[in-house]
Protein backbone atom coordinates (compact mmCIF):
# COMPACT_ATOMS: atom_id res chain seq x y z
CA UNK A 1 0.00 0.00 0.00
CA UNK A 2 0.84 3.28 -0.69
CA UNK A 3 1.33 4.45 3.28
CA UNK A 4 3.14 1.38 3.76
CA UNK A 5 5.75 1.96 0.82
CA UNK A 6 6.34 5.64 2.75
CA UNK A 7 6.81 3.67 5.60
CA UNK A 8 9.63 2.14 4.09
CA UNK A 9 11.27 4.64 2.44
CA UNK A 10 11.26 6.49 5.42
CA UNK A 11 12.97 3.97 7.28
CA UNK A 12 16.02 3.30 4.66
CA UNK A 13 16.44 7.47 4.56
CA UNK A 14 16.92 7.17 8.14
CA UNK A 15 18.85 4.59 8.10
CA UNK A 16 21.57 6.66 6.58
CA UNK A 17 22.44 8.21 9.96
CA UNK A 18 23.64 4.67 10.90
CA UNK A 19 27.19 3.93 10.99
CA UNK A 20 29.62 1.45 12.30
CA UNK A 21 30.24 1.45 15.40
CA UNK A 22 26.57 3.06 17.30
CA UNK A 23 24.94 2.13 19.48
CA UNK A 24 21.33 1.97 18.30
CA UNK A 25 18.17 2.33 19.73
CA UNK A 26 15.57 0.55 17.71
CA UNK A 27 11.86 1.61 18.23
CA UNK A 28 8.53 -0.21 17.55
CA UNK A 29 5.51 -0.07 15.48
CA UNK A 30 5.25 -0.68 11.84
CA UNK A 31 7.29 2.06 11.12
CA UNK A 32 10.33 1.23 12.91
CA UNK A 33 9.93 -2.40 11.61
CA UNK A 34 10.96 -1.19 8.47
CA UNK A 35 13.78 0.36 9.99
CA UNK A 36 14.66 -2.78 11.83
CA UNK A 37 14.77 -4.69 8.49
CA UNK A 38 16.82 -1.78 6.39
CA UNK A 39 19.74 -2.17 9.48
CA UNK A 40 19.18 -5.97 9.23
CA UNK A 41 19.88 -6.05 5.39
CA UNK A 42 23.01 -3.19 5.95
CA UNK A 43 24.44 -5.89 8.88
CA UNK A 44 24.17 -8.84 6.66
CA UNK A 45 25.36 -7.07 3.29
CA UNK A 46 27.25 -3.88 4.02
CA UNK A 47 28.51 -5.16 7.38
CA UNK A 48 27.30 -2.49 9.11
CA UNK A 49 28.50 -3.33 12.76
CA UNK A 50 26.29 -1.92 15.41
CA UNK A 51 24.34 -2.53 18.85
CA UNK A 52 20.95 -2.54 19.11
CA UNK A 53 19.15 -1.58 21.88
CA UNK A 54 15.06 -2.48 22.00
CA UNK A 55 12.19 -0.58 22.79
CA UNK A 56 9.61 -3.93 22.73
CA UNK A 57 9.87 -7.46 23.45
CA UNK A 58 8.65 -7.64 20.19
CA UNK A 59 11.69 -5.15 18.63
CA UNK A 60 14.16 -7.40 20.33
CA UNK A 61 12.83 -10.67 18.30
CA UNK A 62 12.81 -8.75 14.89
CA UNK A 63 16.29 -7.31 15.81
CA UNK A 64 17.65 -11.15 16.28
CA UNK A 65 15.42 -12.38 13.89
CA UNK A 66 17.62 -10.04 11.20
CA UNK A 67 20.72 -10.67 13.00
CA UNK A 68 21.44 -7.54 14.79
CA UNK A 69 23.20 -7.74 18.09
CA UNK A 70 20.84 -7.11 20.52
CA UNK A 71 21.78 -5.63 24.22
CA UNK A 72 20.31 -4.25 26.86
CA UNK A 73 20.10 -0.46 27.86
CA UNK A 74 21.97 -1.11 30.89
CA UNK A 75 24.94 -2.84 29.00
CA UNK A 76 24.38 0.43 26.33
CA UNK A 77 24.61 2.78 28.94
CA UNK A 78 24.21 5.85 26.27
CA UNK A 79 23.12 5.22 22.38
CA UNK A 80 24.34 7.93 19.63
CA UNK A 81 21.35 7.56 18.12
CA UNK A 82 17.53 6.69 18.33
CA UNK A 83 14.93 5.77 15.71
CA UNK A 84 11.78 5.53 16.39
CA UNK A 85 8.23 5.94 14.28
CA UNK A 86 5.46 8.46 16.38
CA UNK A 87 1.69 8.75 16.13
CA UNK A 88 1.68 12.60 15.46
CA UNK A 89 4.34 15.35 15.40
CA UNK A 90 3.68 19.14 15.70
CA UNK A 91 5.50 22.06 13.63
CA UNK A 92 8.09 22.09 17.12
CA UNK A 93 8.78 18.24 16.85
CA UNK A 94 6.89 17.69 19.61
CA UNK A 95 5.03 13.84 19.33
CA UNK A 96 2.45 11.79 20.42
CA UNK A 97 3.54 7.90 20.92
CA UNK A 98 2.67 4.99 22.55
CA UNK A 99 -0.34 3.94 19.83
CA UNK A 100 1.79 0.54 19.87
CA UNK A 101 1.83 0.06 23.73
CA UNK A 102 5.57 0.69 24.21
CA UNK A 103 5.78 4.55 24.86
CA UNK A 104 7.88 4.13 28.83
CA UNK A 105 10.78 2.25 27.20
CA UNK A 106 10.39 4.32 24.05
CA UNK A 107 10.73 7.22 25.78
CA UNK A 108 13.87 6.07 28.23
CA UNK A 109 15.71 5.27 25.16
CA UNK A 110 15.57 8.15 23.30
CA UNK A 111 16.26 10.34 26.17
CA UNK A 112 19.31 8.15 26.95
CA UNK A 113 20.41 9.00 22.94
CA UNK A 114 22.44 11.68 21.69
CA UNK A 115 19.72 12.41 18.81
CA UNK A 116 15.94 10.93 17.84
CA UNK A 117 15.59 10.28 14.87
CA UNK A 118 11.86 10.35 13.99
CA UNK A 119 10.25 8.05 11.04
CA UNK A 120 6.67 8.47 9.42
CA UNK A 121 4.72 8.80 6.90
CA UNK A 122 2.54 12.31 6.07
CA UNK A 123 -0.54 10.71 7.88
CA UNK A 124 1.29 11.80 11.55
CA UNK A 125 2.03 15.86 10.80
CA UNK A 126 -0.60 17.64 12.63
CA UNK A 127 -0.66 21.28 13.15
CA UNK A 128 -1.83 20.60 17.14
CA UNK A 129 -1.11 17.33 19.01
CA UNK A 130 -4.23 15.70 20.52
CA UNK A 131 -6.27 14.17 17.81
CA UNK A 132 -4.40 10.49 18.44
CA UNK A 133 -5.63 9.53 21.71
CA UNK A 134 -3.02 10.34 24.33
CA UNK A 135 -1.57 7.01 26.17
CA UNK A 136 -0.93 6.63 29.45
CA UNK A 137 1.28 4.07 31.37
CA UNK A 138 -0.10 3.27 34.87
CA UNK A 139 0.57 0.39 37.37
CA UNK A 140 -2.38 -2.07 37.64
CA UNK A 141 -2.85 -1.13 41.57
CA UNK A 142 -5.92 0.59 41.88
CA UNK A 143 -6.28 1.64 38.11
CA UNK A 144 -9.38 2.40 38.14
CA UNK A 145 -8.50 5.22 40.75
CA UNK A 146 -5.77 6.65 39.06
CA UNK A 147 -8.50 6.89 35.60
CA UNK A 148 -10.93 9.23 38.28
CA UNK A 149 -8.00 11.39 39.03
CA UNK A 150 -6.81 11.64 36.00
CA UNK A 151 -10.34 12.52 34.57
CA UNK A 152 -10.61 15.06 37.23
CA UNK A 153 -7.00 16.31 36.44
CA UNK A 154 -8.19 17.38 32.95
CA UNK A 155 -11.19 19.49 33.65
CA UNK A 156 -8.19 21.90 34.59
CA UNK A 157 -6.40 21.73 31.65
CA UNK A 158 -6.18 22.96 28.07
CA UNK A 159 -7.95 20.08 26.61
CA UNK A 160 -10.52 19.57 24.02
CA UNK A 161 -12.13 16.20 25.13
CA UNK A 162 -11.87 14.95 28.09
CA UNK A 163 -12.75 11.44 28.03
CA UNK A 164 -10.39 8.20 29.33
CA UNK A 165 -10.76 4.20 28.45
CA UNK A 166 -8.91 1.53 29.16
CA UNK A 167 -6.67 -0.05 26.45
CA UNK A 168 -8.45 -3.63 25.81
CA UNK A 169 -6.33 -6.93 24.24
CA UNK A 170 -9.34 -8.27 23.44
CA UNK A 171 -11.62 -8.57 26.31
CA UNK A 172 -8.66 -8.32 28.43
CA UNK A 173 -6.53 -5.13 29.71
CA UNK A 174 -3.67 -4.86 27.40
CA UNK A 175 -0.36 -5.31 29.41
CA UNK A 176 2.91 -3.34 28.72
CA UNK A 177 6.07 -5.25 29.05
CA UNK A 178 6.65 -3.83 32.06
CA UNK A 179 3.23 -5.60 33.43
CA UNK A 180 1.13 -2.15 33.54
CA UNK A 181 -2.15 -1.01 31.85
CA UNK A 182 -2.36 2.03 29.54
CA UNK A 183 -5.45 4.65 29.51
CA UNK A 184 -5.99 6.66 26.16
CA UNK A 185 -6.91 10.31 27.11
CA UNK A 186 -9.42 10.97 24.19
CA UNK A 187 -8.50 14.99 24.10
CA UNK A 188 -9.15 15.72 20.30
CA UNK A 189 -7.03 18.69 21.09
CA UNK A 190 -4.07 19.82 23.48
CA UNK A 191 -3.42 23.24 23.98
CA UNK A 192 -0.17 22.89 26.29
CA UNK A 193 1.06 19.75 25.83
CA UNK A 194 4.08 20.61 27.86
CA UNK A 195 2.12 21.86 30.90
CA UNK A 196 -0.08 18.22 30.66
CA UNK A 197 2.62 16.13 30.40
CA UNK A 198 3.97 17.42 33.92
CA UNK A 199 0.39 17.13 35.43
CA UNK A 200 -0.07 14.06 34.65
CA UNK A 201 2.93 12.67 35.36
CA UNK A 202 2.25 13.69 38.99
CA UNK A 203 -0.51 12.20 39.73
CA UNK A 204 0.14 8.76 42.37
CA UNK A 205 0.01 5.37 39.71
CA UNK A 206 0.66 6.82 36.48
CA UNK A 207 4.23 5.74 35.40
CA UNK A 208 4.73 7.70 32.06
CA UNK A 209 2.95 9.64 29.11
CA UNK A 210 3.21 9.53 25.74
CA UNK A 211 4.13 13.05 25.11
CA UNK A 212 7.42 13.50 24.21
CA UNK A 213 8.30 17.34 24.51
CA UNK A 214 12.24 18.36 23.48
CA UNK A 215 13.41 14.85 22.60
CA UNK A 216 12.97 14.25 18.89
CA UNK A 217 15.51 16.10 16.91
CA UNK A 218 14.21 15.82 13.01
CA UNK A 219 11.48 14.09 11.50
CA UNK A 220 12.03 11.69 8.45
CA UNK A 221 8.91 12.09 6.60
CA UNK A 222 8.18 9.42 3.78
CA UNK A 223 5.89 9.16 0.37
CA UNK A 224 5.05 6.55 -1.68
CA UNK A 225 6.37 7.78 -4.76
CA UNK A 226 10.03 7.37 -3.04
CA UNK A 227 10.86 10.97 -1.86
CA UNK A 228 11.97 11.41 2.14
CA UNK A 229 11.57 14.85 3.42
CA UNK A 230 13.82 15.91 6.48
CA UNK A 231 12.34 18.02 8.87
CA UNK A 232 14.56 19.65 11.90
O1 LIG B 1 3.81 3.03 19.76
C1 LIG B 1 4.57 3.84 19.24
O2 LIG B 1 5.05 4.82 19.80
C2 LIG B 1 4.84 3.67 17.77
O3 LIG B 1 6.09 4.19 17.43
C3 LIG B 1 3.74 4.44 17.05
O4 LIG B 1 3.75 5.70 17.59
C4 LIG B 1 3.93 4.50 15.56
O5 LIG B 1 3.54 3.27 15.08
P1 LIG B 1 3.38 3.05 13.50
O6 LIG B 1 4.76 3.28 12.91
O7 LIG B 1 2.95 1.60 13.39
O8 LIG B 1 2.36 4.02 12.99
Amino acid sequence: SPIDKAKFVAAKRAAQYVESGMKVGLGTGSTASWLVKCLGEMVRDDGLKIQGVPTSSRTAALAREVGIEVISLDEAKWLDICIDGADEFDPNLNLIKGGGGAHLQEKIVATASDQMIVITDASKSVETLGAFPLPLEVIPFGWQTTKTIVEEALVGMDVLGRNVSLRMNGDAPYVTDEGNHILDLHLNRIGNARQLSLVLNQIPGVVENGLFIDICDAVVIGYGDGRAEVRD
